[in-house]
């Protein structure tokens, strides 16, 4: 079997960016533009440089290595993905794909390849959406799919909205629009990603070989009621935002349930405020993540949930649902993927195409340029969680498939 990548190198960077994070010991919280978001943007760059790369941060914080054509004015064949984290996830979730990059820089050196197109390596911001709610922030500026005014309406728990965030880690958000890459200017977009399913591990199968994404919606919802004493305000004369949302939330999984599909319907969030026990809440946050492979089925989900959120306001609640997310399901590129499973299969690997049912920048990127995405397997299918694992040699079965692309794309 013919191997190009190193997995001892691949765990040194893998672990090396994990030391960047808010929960020692308790998984990955990395949130954009946060302290332990800024060592891990200063450990990538050197890395990247160290690889042989030019390295940039753009104007809304990604981290973008490159390494130059023979013929620099060729669109480059871009390989990334995010280093952002949800609130006690994986070192692996869009840290692999980052890694990948890396990884497959250092073979282009080691091997003293020079490709004639430039190739461009990408650590991305907010894909999680974690800090400012959506999520894919990154590829959605890049593929010019975010409104500009978003910086001033997107905000984090605190109320620091993601252009005030910006200004604190030393970026312009006036000067964000100089992010948006220009039609045409990416000739492929390559992501390496942790599975985060049970699947290729349960079939034994060494990469997977995504062709499309299922689409998704994410809602936020904002109970507001009357605070009051615990104590002395009698039960009918309370307007108690928790009542309001536990009737919401009591029927929402119902309704995914009932229109089948495969659609998935979570609720992961959820704020009551202000948190006293002797209070009434006054007001209670939650969101709302659907998900299906049909359009219309989200479509569908999204407006059922809808409905039944505003049925259970009145009586003196206010109710307010806001779409911070909607994304169509995606076909990646039919030709990038016959070419990454033709590499699979030279590569002595046992391959199978996948649908995702995880949001990934490439189902963004794919709307502004061909895409790729492959999979890696996930221990126990676990994701999202201080369990997430992949085995670096299996990692490294995935960087070589997207190594042994890059270089068809690339080289002369
Ligand atoms: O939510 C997702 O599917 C991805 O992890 N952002
Ligand atoms: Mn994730
Ligand atoms: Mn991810
Ligand atoms: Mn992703």
């Amino acid at each position: 079997m013919t191997r190009f990548s190193d997995p001892q190198r691949i765990q040194r960077l893998i672990e090396g960016l994990d030391r960047f994070t808010a929960t020692p010991g308790e998984g990955t919280t990395r949130l954009t533009y946060s302290p332990e978001f800024r060592q891990a943007a200063d450990f990538l760059r050197a890395e990247m440089e160290s690889a042989g790369l030019t390295v940039r941060e753009d104007e809304v914080g990604n981290v973008i290595g490159r390494l130059e054509g023979s013929n620099p004015d060729l669109a480059p064949v871009m390989i990334g993905s995010h280093f952002d984290s949800v609130p006690n996830g994986g070192k692996f979730d869009g840290q692999a794909g980052v890694v990948a990059g890396i990884e497959i820089a250092s073979l282009f050196r080691d091997r003293g390849l020079m490709p004639e197109r430039p190739i461009e390596f990408i650590g991305m911001i907010e894909e999680e959406g974690t800090r400012f709610g959506g999520g894919m922030v990154a590829s959605r500026i890049l593929a010019g799919r975010l409104d500009m005014g978003s910086f001033d309406a997107l905000a984090d728990d605190d109320g620091i909205t993601m252009a005030e965030a910006m200004a604190r880690f030393g970026l312009d958000p006036a000067q964000a629009h100089r992010a948006v890459l220009k039609p045409g200017s990416v000739y492929a977009f390559l992501e390496l990603h942790i599975e985060q399913g049970p699947v290729l591990e349960a079939q034994g199968d060494d990469v997977g070989i995504v062709d499309r994404v299922v689409g998704m919606a994410q809602l936020k919802v904002t109970f507001r009621g009357q605070a009051g004493h615990a104590g002395t305000t009698p039960m009918n004369a309370r307007r108690d935002a928790l009542v309001g949302a536990v009737a919401a939330l009591s029927q929402l999984p119902d309704l995914a349930c009932a229109i089948g599909q495969d659609a998935v319907l979570t609720v992961g969030k959820l704020e009551v405020h202000p948190g006293g026990a002797n209070v009434i809440p006054d007001l209670v946050t939650f969101t709302v993540d659907i998900r299906a492979p049909k359009d219309e089925v989200v479509r569908t989900l999204v407006e059922r949930s809808r409905s039944v959120i505003e049925q259970a306001g009145g009586n003196g609640l206010t109710v307010k649902v806001e779409e911070q997310l909607f994304v169509s399901p995606v076909l990646l590129s039919v030709e990038l993927h016959s070419t990454l499973t033709r590499h699979a299969g030279t590569l002595g690997l046992k391959s199978r195409t996948m649908v995702s049912g995880a949001g990934h920048d490439a189902m963004i990127m794919a709307q502004f340029a061909p895409t790729g995405l492959v999979f890696v397997p996930s221990r126990n299918g676990i994701s999202h969680a201080p369990e997430e694992w992949t085995d670096y040699e299996q990692l490294a079965r995935g960087v070589d498939v997207v190594f042994a692309t890059v270089c068809e794309l690339t080289l002369p």
